[in-house]
């Protein structure tokens, strides 16, 4: 397969002014009625060429004529010889058959469709690129019992009855939109609806639609939307621009959701939540998901990218305010924390990875593998450092010119650096971050001379994966702390290290100091600065920066667990132990604050810091730092755990807080393996109140030999057997176990009957969680690669894309001792070389193999 680069983009030959649908839906056989009013695009003769994947022709015209075409590779060309035509074709689609879940689709009794990115070809033929944009109008005709509600984009128009007990709606989208963001649903749903009044006056109707009995649990979506759409406008200026707002649950997705224009698809795990069935993290999730979608209304649909190279200036610019949202509702330190959490758990992992690729990549053979941590999250950090540069008052003035400047059009990562630059960013050297792949590396040594009372601080960049590249601008939060009296010794100072090395002088440093650098994470970057635990614990206690206590308590954990797992012993943890007291005593004040620092690093990042992953070692390093801080801290862990009991259901940042700082005492607890403590994990489990308490004591109860475990268990299955979203959690626990029999008990839940492969969201509770179970997936017999490797084939005959995702974990295999990487790398060629392999997973397993 030959890929798309970034330096061939060329503008359209034609574009699409106006495009007219008319759908005879059914599951089986739909047929697609195109009009496209098509207009040549600069001076040429090239004809008009339309993308069209597994659509079967049964009739075009142009200007209302029989016309020649040819149809060959999943295109449709025409030659025109007028600047303008109308060009009409009828397609037959198969939504039933179409597993792939991507262009129109079949979902329980549902008709819904996906086309980002390169759906719409599913669907009719057109010129599928997000640089053509049209106005759309679009007409749905289905039958009236099977599917009484017909969604499109746009506003609704007329409705009516139509012979043999079918009917129709018409939807007009005054709005210009690229075919990805087009999306059409035909089902019998129920909607919790509300309403919103805009800053201008405008009524918005809201509505979310599932199935009647889901209704009731769409409150929190509701609440979120409503939430999202005030601050879009009170932070950005940003106001919504239809008369509704539809959201709709599907339980068959490929991802999280998607900002189809005025009528957004959502996987129904991202909707549907009530104290019985969803967690804190489900409740946040939702949230910060609806939040995402609305606000891709301007960045994204209103101003959308000119081609995929420039994902990220939707998807980074995006999170960045999702982010931004969801800080904003809660505790910022805390959300700031979860969201390094997961960019050095995926994208810092990725980006050292054979899969590294830059933020704007050069190339891609399938889109859909580009939809990644570094697009979306190192993407977001990107704007992040902006915003921070710039302050808050000049990014929201260059925000306001971007969206002013490019209203309408398919712009660049060019097109917003330039707005950012217009407030003073210097957006020549910040582009280097958009082209330069791999986390760079800050090595930080801090010297004192007592005499003249100066520190220096000299910083140094590298970048191991790209060893050549330029250096980049990166922002630094730094400030000293004086070792003795416990205090800040000036403001923090942010400084930009945009050379090799640069050597910085705080003066007036009158007793030795500590050094805090990268505070809240300012910079998406490692940084080395060699501290000894002293000085961690130092900083975990006096730091007046939330995330720099939890960063200095982190680091004082992982290099204990590194120290160890690699053969070094355990000396030095009574100030691990210390520490961590220390840190609990703040649990009253800030209980989510205090979860998230004294929670040991996972696996994962712990290889990650290692020159070489031995899962083992580091299974038995971690569990001997949790025994130890588990017999240590004992009574403390009760204390908590009795203390933080709660029986009422509230999801504030402090009930939050309390729930996930219960949890992370009760797996404390059950690092010991006594009795007493099983015994109240599954009194917690029986007892409890929220789905939060009931999932922390499975999972702690699911790791354990206890007689309870299986009992847990089945309560659960006779609990929510019934509910999809809930008995994914049930099969996830079960795979991330770190029990010997992990595997057989995963290839056991493979053969149950509501296990379905089918079904992105239980494939990615088992297989997908399974893999990222570094234990046990890494068995040194090779077990785990082989369950991969079957399952990854026979998945890429229904869904390449959920095929594809399965690919990544084995391509960690340099990561690995030579027996290890041996057996990962025969996998990714086992699958290489099976015929008929879609391209996603081509693509995914030869990167891999490099
Ligand atoms: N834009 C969609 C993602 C589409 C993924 C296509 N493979 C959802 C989002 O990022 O908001
Ligand atoms: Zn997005």
């Amino acid at each position: 397969h030959a890929p798309t680069r970034l330096i061939d983009y060329r503008p359209p030959d034609w574009l699409v002014p106006q495009v007219k649908l008319r759908f005879e839906l059914e599951a089986q056989r739909t047929l697609v009625h195109a009009t496209l009013h098509v207009v040549r695009n600069g001076a040429h003769d090239r004809p008009l060429r339309l993308d069209g994947q597994a659509l079967e022709l049964l009739h075009l015209a142009v200007d209302g004529a029989a016309h020649d075409h040819r149809l060959a590779d999943e295109k449709l060309t025409i030659a025109l010889g007028a600047d303008a035509a109308v060009v009409e074709t009828s397609v037959a689609i198969a939504p039933a058959a179409n597993t792939r879940l991507m262009g129109l689709y079949a979902s329980g009794g549902l008709l819904c469709t996906q086309c980002e990115a390169e759906g719409f070809r599913r669907i009719t033929f057109f010129p599928d690129r997000p640089d053509v944009l049209s106005l759309y109008s679009v007409r749905l005709e289905a039958d009236a019992a099977a599917y009484p509600v017909l969604l499109a984009n746009g506003n609704p128009g007329a409705t009516g009855a139509l012979p043999d007990g079918r009917h129709f709606a018409e939807w007009d989208d005054p709005i210009p939109k690229p075919c990805y963001l087009f999306a059409a649903v035909a089902g019998d749903l129920s909607a919790l609806s509300d309403r919103f009044t805009t800053m201008s006056g405008r009524e918005v109707a809201l509505n979310i639609w599932t199935a009647a009995a889901d209704v009731a649990r769409c409150g929190h979506a509701m609440a979120a939307l409503k939430a999202s759409m005030a601050w879009d406008e009170r932070v950005y200026g940003r106001e919504y621009d239809l008369d509704v707002f539809n959201i709709v649950a599907v339980a068959d997705f490929n991802f999280g959701a998607m900002e189809n224009k005025g009528l957004n698809i959502f996987n129904s795990k991202y909707v549907l939540a009530d104290a019985e069935t969803a967690t804190d993290w489900d409740f946040d999730s939702i949230a910060g998901i609806v939040a995402h979608e609305y606000f891709h209304n301007w960045s994204g649909n209103r101003v959308t990218c000119r081609d995929w190279f420039q994902l990220s200036l939707k998807e980074g610019f995006t999170v960045f305010r999702d982010q931004q949202f969801s800080a904003d509702q809660g505790s910022a330190a805390v959300k700031r924390i979860e969201d390094v959490r997961g960019l050095r758990g995926m994208q810092f992992a990725e980006d050292a990875g054979p899969l590294a690729h830059p933020v704007r990549p050069d190339s891609y053979v399938e889109i859909s593998n580009f939809y990644t941590a570094t697009i979306y999250n190192k993407g977001a950090e990107i704007i992040r450092m902006m915003h921070r540069l710039l302050g808050e008052a000049r990014f929201r003035a260059a925000s306001d010119s971007y969206f002013a400047a490019n209203d309408g059009r398919a712009a660049t990562v060019e097109d917003f650096l330039a707005a950012m630059a217009g407030q003073g960013l210097d957006a020549d050297t910040f582009a280097r971050w958009y082209r330069t792949r791999g986390t760079p590396v800050v090595a930080a040594a801090l010297s004192h001379d007592a005499e003249a009372a100066t520190a220096t601080l000299t910083l140094r960049q590298s970048n191991p994966r790209a060893p050549d590249a330029a250096p980049l601008p990166i922002p630094l939060a730094t400030a000293l702390f004086g070792r003795q009296t416990g205090a800040r010794l000036g403001e923090e100072r942010l400084i930009l290290l945009d050379q090799a090395e640069t050597r910085v002088t705080f003066e007036a440093v009158r007793e030795p100091p500590v050094l805090s650098i990268n505070r809240g994470f300012s910079a998406p970057v490692l940084v080395q600065a060699a501290q000894s635990a002293d000085d961690l614990a130092f900083l975990a206690a006096h730091d007046d920066d939330g995330f720099g206590r939890y960063e200095a308590m982190q680091q004082l954990l992982l290099n204990a667990l590194i120290q160890s797992a690699g053969g070094g012993g355990t000396a030095g943890q009574e100030a691990v132990i210390a520490a961590v007291r220390a840190t609990l005593r703040q649990a009253d004040a800030d209980p989510a604050f205090v979860a998230e620092t004294v929670l040991l690093p996972a696996e994962a990042l712990i290889g990650d810091r290692m020159g070489e992953v031995d899962p083992e070692a580091i299974h038995a390093a971690r569990e001997a730092l949790r025994r130890t801080l588990s017999g240590a801290l004992r009574e403390e862990w009760w204390a908590l755990f009795h203390g933080l009991a709660d029986t009422d259901f509230a999801l504030t940042p402090l009930a939050k807080g309390r729930r996930r700082l219960r949890g992370v005492a009760l797996g404390m607890l059950m690092a010991g393996d006594d009795h007493e403590a099983t015994a109240a994990a599954f009194l917690m489990f029986a007892d409890a109140a929220t789905m939060t308490d009931r999932m922390a004591a499975l999972g702690a109860l699911a790791n354990s030999r206890a007689v309870e475990r299986e009992e847990a268990l089945r309560l659960f299955e006779a609990r929510h057997g019934a509910d999809a979203n809930a008995m994914d959690k049930w099969y996830a626990v079960q795979a991330a176990s770190s029990r010997p029999d992990t595997l057989a008990a995963v290839r056991r839940l493979q053969q149950r009957a509501d296990y379905s492969p089918a079904n992105p969201n239980r494939l990615r509770s088992l297989v997908l969680t399974f893999a990222n179970n570094q234990l046990r997936f890494h068995a040194a017999d090779g077990g785990g690669y082989d369950f991969l490797t079957e399952t990854l084939l026979a998945v890429d005959a229904i869904n390449p894309q959920s095929a594809a995702r399965l690919a990544a974990p084995l391509g960690r295999w340099k990561r690995f001792d030579a027996g290890r990487a041996g057996l990962m790398r025969r996998a990714l060629e086992r699958i290489r070389a099976t015929p008929g392999l879609s391209k996603d997973v081509q693509e995914m397993v030869s990167n891999s193999l490099e």
